[in-house]
């Protein structure tokens, strides 16, 4: 039998594994169990273990509950990161649940001195016992009634995990445009990322990440998904390339195809650009026209090829004139340095892969060229 017609059991999704609070619970009752209390006498060492299980087990899940929202409570989400999740799980719902989750541990702590006040007064193992047990059912019941929120925290993780970091304070090239007009070939072309490249819509789901070293500053490349243009119908990929647009970048490379070998063609990209430029009249689009060995347009924008090469030089230099006011001067020695060394930037970068990839200059006739010299952030406080 073909492996394709096996039918396997459908994968069971979240609902059949056990909520996050039967795990939690399971760690910090096998804690509080393994308590071995000291004293000199059975009724000492009876209570010293009651109050051994009540702050192991309380300790235990706070901990826990304190990790599960770390992530989210360490650093705010950036502006970008904010708004794919607001998209994704509804809009406040990772504060929500954050806040949640941190309730439950204030009312865990209130709970667990509360028992561990009582047990003073209580006498004989079995009354203990019957306090330990009150305690380990209250505990259960605020660590099961964060369940959902949990959930929701573990899947804002996987989503954001899935996805690479884009620095909020580093300049930021995001590569945008209709589905299939080359985004991720000349992302691949102008910097360090190698996304997927195929000739059917949707490849990239998500945003990819590159670097390309740009005067003195190294510039994030962003990859995204491809947009139809329908702000309302917008897909989750459509969304995210859109609020990348909105909220990571510092200059928008808009590519558009004029060969319509993409699907689509030119003028409803035009309306989409068009759209871009109303909403966001203070964001720097570069409008450029992809495929050129295939077709071309005007005259009247950048016009690049992957396949020749074409326009590959003269887009990087363009991007460099516009990042570079944004980009901070370094230090007057390091310029120097970067100066006489030769730094590689954006066009010889990656402008030639039909080219014989350089040999390693063993002979000492040139001077190897040099990636541009990483920029120090001051020391901040
Ligand atoms: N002829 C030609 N084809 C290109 C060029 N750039 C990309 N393509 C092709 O267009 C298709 C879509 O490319 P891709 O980079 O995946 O587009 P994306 O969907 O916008 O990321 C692929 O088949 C590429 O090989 C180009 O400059 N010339
Ligand atoms: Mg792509």
């Amino acid at each position: 039998m073909r492996e394709s017609s096996v039918r396997r059991p459908r994968h069971r999704g979240r609902e059949a594994r056990a909520p996050p609070s039967v795990e939690i619970l399971e760690i910090a009752f096998h804690r509080a169990s393994l308590a071995t209390p000291h004293g000199s006498s059975k009724p000492e060492r009876d209570r010293r273990r009651a109050l051994l299980k009540v702050v192991r087990a309380g300790a235990t899940v706070v901990r826990h509950l304190r990790l599960e929202s770390d992530r989210f409570r360490r650093t705010p989400l950036s502006p970008f990161e904010a708004t794919i999740v607001g998209e994704r799980f509804g809009d406040g719902a990772l504060d929500r649940s954050v806040t949640r989750v941190r309730r439950a541990e204030e009312r865990i702590r209130g709970l667990q001195r509360e028992t561990e006040r009582s047990l003073p007064r209580l006498h004989g193992p079995e009354l203990l016992g019957d306090a330990v047990r009150a305690y380990y059912g209250r505990l259960s019941s605020f660590v099961r009634e964060v369940d959902p929120d949990l959930i929701r925290l573990r899947e804002v993780d996987r989503f954001l995990s899935a996805r690479p970091t884009v620095d909020p304070d580093r300049p930021t090239l995001v590569v945008a445009g209709f589905p299939n007009v080359g985004k991720s070939s000349l992302v691949g072309r102008l910097s360090t990322a190698h996304p997927r490249v195929a000739d059917y819509p949707f490849t990239t789901l998500s945003i990819a990440l590159g670097h390309a070293d740009v005067g003195f500053d190294r510039l994030q490349v962003v990859d995204t998904p491809g947009v139809l243009g329908r702000p309302r119908r917008a897909n989750p990929a459509e969304a995210e390339a859109e609020a990348a647009v909105r909220r990571a970048a510092t200059i928008v490379l808009f590519l558009l195809d004029p060969s319509g070998t993409c699907g689509y063609p030119l003028a409803e990209q035009e309306a989409l650009l068009a759209r871009w430029h109303a909403e966001r009249p203070d964001l720097p689009i570069l409008e450029v026209e992809t495929k050129a060995d295939l077709a071309r347009g005007d005259g009247s924008r950048v016009a690049v090829s992957v396949r020749t090469g074409e326009g590959l030089e003269e887009l990087g230099q363009r991007i460099r004139g516009l990042v570079a006011p944004t980009a901070t001067m370094p230090p007057v020695e390091i310029a120097l340095e970067e100066d006489s060394a030769g730094i590689v930037d954006l066009p010889e970068l990656r402008a030639e892969t039909v080219a014989e990839p350089p040999r390693p200059s063993s002979t000492g006739g040139g001077r190897a060229p040099r990636r541009a010299v990483r920029r120090r952030r001051a020391p901040t406080g």
